[in-house]
């Protein structure tokens, strides 16, 4: 056993960008998977803020996915996932933080419309079962919706919300120029956080299109994803590896 052990929601894609971090640096590791009613116990054992991902490394927690793969890069500094220069690695860092922070309400509020919450839900409650994932499947909805509005972005009309994301699109497709990677000449936390949002947000037939529109921002997904998974994963299986 390697020793790190990942608590996660396993569709969450702060989970993603965690798992695809250690499979970049070659790391073995075991997840534990998480219930939507696991909440409490999670707050309890493993997360004061209740939120997930958080690595375990040989007993030393470390919460929130940023965080983890900081700690990654420096108890395992090769290959590296964030440049040595130092403002190629505030650009790393601020587009990371976009990708969760922004991006991420983005997906929320597409992945919430009716067209498409169909496989949010049964993504969200993959492992709960019974009566609970009956009664969570019914709650969703308001769930979604509420965060999104507290957010901000949930209060955008459909047609704001399609052409904010197109424009986020072009915007990365406009960063990556002629080269391979969002920031430097190799792959960085930039390319893991933004390709693990991307994963998910492609979950909404609108966001799918837009992407499709764009070869340049397939390409680079395709090429993230080479590095970040393991040979013949399948598409499908891409969320949740
Ligand atoms: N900034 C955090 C965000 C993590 C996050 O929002 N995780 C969600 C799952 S997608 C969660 O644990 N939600 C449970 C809660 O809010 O109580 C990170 O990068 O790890």
């Amino acid at each position: 056993m390697s020793g790190l052990l990942l608590h996660q929601y396993e569709v969450s894609p702060f989970a993603a960008k965690v798992r695809r971090a250690l499979r970049y640096k070659g790391l073995d590791f075991e997840v534990r998977n998480y219930r939507v009613v696991d909440a409490g116990k999670i707050r309890k054992t493993v997360s004061p803020t209740g939120k997930t991902p958080v690595l375990d490394d040989g007993g030393g927690l470390v919460v929130d996915s940023t965080a983890i793969l900081r700690h990654l890069e420096q108890r395992f500094p090769t290959p590296p996932i964030l440049p040595t220069d130092s403002t190629l690695r505030a650009q790393a860092h601020i587009i990371e933080d976009w990708a969760d922070e922004s991006l991420f309400f983005y997906d929320l509020a597409m992945r919430g419309w009716p067209n498409n919450i169909d496989w949010l839900k049964r993504d969200v409650l993959s492992h709960d079962s019974g009566f609970m994932r009956w009664l969570l499947y019914r709650l969703l909805d308001g769930f979604v919706r509420k965060t999104g509005q507290a957010q901000g972005i949930g209060r955008k009309s459909r047609e704001s919300i399609c052409s904010e994301v197109a424009a986020h699109f072009d915007a990365i497709v406009a960063l990556l120029g002629e080269g391979e990677w969002l920031v430097g000449d190799h792959l960085t936390v930039a390319d893991i956080a933004v390709a693990s949002m991307c994963t998910v947000i492609e979950r909404a037939e609108e966001a799918a299109a837009m992407m499709q529109e764009r070869p340049a921002l397939v390409a680079w997904r395709e090429r993230v994803d080479a590095a970040t998974f393991a040979p013949g994963t399948p598409p499908e299986a891409r969320a949740t590896r």
